[in-house]
């Protein structure tokens, strides 16, 4: 099965690293009847088209998560109705509101990871095999945390999961964490990876930053795409940035870049229910091309496109 990502070559006037859909938002904010907003959400290749989570939030402005289809990664059909969990691996865990989904494909099964309501935010776990049917498992840690990805493949025999601990609020810290477990229950060796550098050193991600697509292995080393965060004047203000981390030992940053990948910078980036907000939580990628889809002002989702070889390059070019 071979499905094609979606692509669309750079602007002949750009030189960015990362260039924009030309039709971007793909999805709207009133996609489905109930939604107030469709933002932060994760899609991956599946059967012989696209499947994908998506964060919606409706005209209450409660925050859920809802399976969706596409044959071609533009185009979606969103469920109308939010995902129903079972029980997975322990009881059914309680879940006041779902958030900012990521889907990581291990083997056969499709692990979804979500900003969980368990007395506070912290990681939910679920996995699917088919995007109908989903199985809740334990939380990965206790509250609060927030942005939890998991790693595509186990790392020297087990899962590994990057994470930002974080607090009940708008969290204005946050570094980026790597915990391991044997068997998706029990998450430990909690081990730091990217802290924020100094204001005055890469001040677009001085304030907090989290993981965001599923990293991607390369030959130079994961491929970890990211948010950053500055508290401006006017609130915080999220960007995109990348780094490379060592592929038998995550923790271990190689390179880490001083400039953002992409800022928020046009309408849909910049006006919203949150201005100024680019959050990346998902990429295609085949040979050298990658599609990431990030939310835009915690509105709507939008896609960029880049290379890989060049994402990496820039990284190596802009090491701090
Ligand atoms: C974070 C999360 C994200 C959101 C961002 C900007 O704390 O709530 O879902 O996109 O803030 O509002």
């Amino acid at each position: 099965m071979i499905t094609t990502i979606p692509w669309e070559d750079r602007p002949n006037n750009s030189k960015d690293i990362l260039w924009r859909y030309s039709k971007n938002p793909i999805i709207d904010r009133y996609q489905i009847p109930s939604s107030n907003s469709i933002f932060n959400s994760a899609v991956v290749p599946f059967e012989d088209g696209f499947a994908g989570v998506f964060r919606c939030d409706d005209k209450a402005v409660r925050m859920n998560i809802h399976a969706g289809f596409s044959k071609d990664a533009i185009h979606w059909d969103i469920e109308y109705d939010p995902i129903v969990m079972q029980a997975g691996n322990t009881e059914m865990i309680h879940s006041d509101y779902k958030y900012d989904p990521r889907v990581t494909k291990i083997e056969d099964t499709y692990w979804v990871t979500w900003c969980n309501g368990y007395y506070g935010p912290t990681i939910g776990i679920a996995y699917t095999k088919d995007f109908k049917t989903f199985h809740q498992c334990e939380n990965a840690f206790l509250p609060f945390n927030r942005n939890g990805v998991l790693f595509p493949e186990k790392i020297n025999g087990k899962y590994a999961m990057l994470s930002r601990p974080s607090d009940n609020g708008h969290t204005p810290f946050g570094d980026i964490y790597i915990s391991y477990s044997p068997d998706m229950k029990y998450w430990g060796e909690h081990r730091v990876v990217l802290q924020t550098p100094p204001f005055m050193e890469s001040a677009w991600q001085c304030t907090k930053i989290g993981a965001g697509p599923v990293p991607i292995r390369t030959k130079e080393g994961w491929l970890m795409i990211y948010h950053g965060v500055i508290n401006t004047c006017n609130g915080f203000r999220y960007s995109m940035g990348a780094a490379l981390l060592d592929l038998d030992n995550p923790s271990k940053v190689l390179y880490k870049s001083r400039q953002y990948l992409l800022g928020p910078a046009v309408d849909y980036e910049m006006i919203g229910d949150v201005p100024n907000v680019v959050f990346p939580c998902a990429a295609l990628h085949q040979d050298n091309k990658i599609a990431i889809y990030y939310g835009a002002a915690d509105t709507c989702v939008a896609v960029a496109f880049g290379y890989m070889d060049e994402i990496i390059d820039f990284i190596k070019e802009h090491h701090f």
